[in-house]
């Protein structure tokens, strides 16, 4: 584990491109990434068309199968591709998804970290609360999860604190909470891989549950991972082999 003086520098460093989730957003999210089918890739005569005019990575019937225009890349105009929303289990037809507040940046700078804040506000009469990191598969053309770019959480804070009897910071846990009460957990990720040059993105969960099981919180946020210098809308998203 870094030092403390490590992770707050981390933290410094990660305040500005960092998200804040609210139990409300979480609600938009949840309506926003509803849809977590992967659709088939378009078949004739038992062959699947590999014809991509646009390149997107999605084949073209698959694109027709999704609505999706096939001879252009976003079809909803909004940075991402067609297949990367399509991947992250997004709306590739609606440009305020994926939900800009639960998407949270690394870039492929060597050394690059990112710190993601997590609150959740709980009733507690006394339990502990945990949260646990939960990268979501998905049919990456790289062969990653956001669990290749993840390096440990933390908890970080209790409001009030008085409410809290012990932050185990290491353990990512609250012990003997009472009252109504923020837990603040931190997320941390760095970029030690080999660069990809284009863009990608990997969901990922940040489950907070109570010592009797009962499951808390479960925040879904996308890792986009960039190039150096790289943004969404400018920077290629990346592309499989052959299109799906
Ligand atoms: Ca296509
Ligand atoms: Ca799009």
């Amino acid at each position: 584990m870094p030092s403390a003086s490590t992770v707050l520098g981390s933290f410094a460093r990660a305040t500005r491109a960092s998200v804040r989730l609210s139990s409300l957003a979480l609600v938009s999210l949840a309506l926003a990434c509803g849809d977590s089918t992967t659709p088939p890739p378009g078949t004739r005569d038992g062959a699947v068309d590999t014809t991509d005019r646009d390149g997107d990575g999605l084949c073209n019937e698959t694109e027709g199968a999704r609505m999706t225009n096939p001879d252009v890349v976003d079809t909803d105009g909004d940075g991402w591709s067609d297949l990367w929303e399509i991947l992250a289990a997004t709306d590739p037809l609606d440009a305020t998804r994926p939900d800009r507040a639960f998407v949270a940046t690394l870039r492929e700078n060597a050394g690059a970290d990112l710190v993601v804040p997590v609150e959740v506000e709980v009733s507690a009469a006394g339990e502990d609360y945990s949260g646990a990191f939960e990268a979501e598969a998905i049919q990456d053309p790289l062969g990653q999860t956001a669990a290749s770019y993840f390096l440990d959480a933390i908890a970080t804070f209790a409001a009030p604190n008085d409410n809290v009897a012990f932050v185990d910071t290491d353990g990512e846990a609250f012990r003997a909470v009472v009252g109504r009460t923020l837990l603040g957990f931190e997320l941390r990720f760095d970029f030690a891989g080999e660069r990809a040059d284009c863009a990608r993105a990997y969901p990922f969960r940040y489950t907070v549950k109570r010592s009797d099981g009962i499951l808390v919180a479960s925040r879904r946020i996308l890792l986009v991972v960039l190039p150096e210098g790289g943004s969404v809308g400018v920077t290629p998203w990346c592309v499989p082999a052959s299109c799906r």
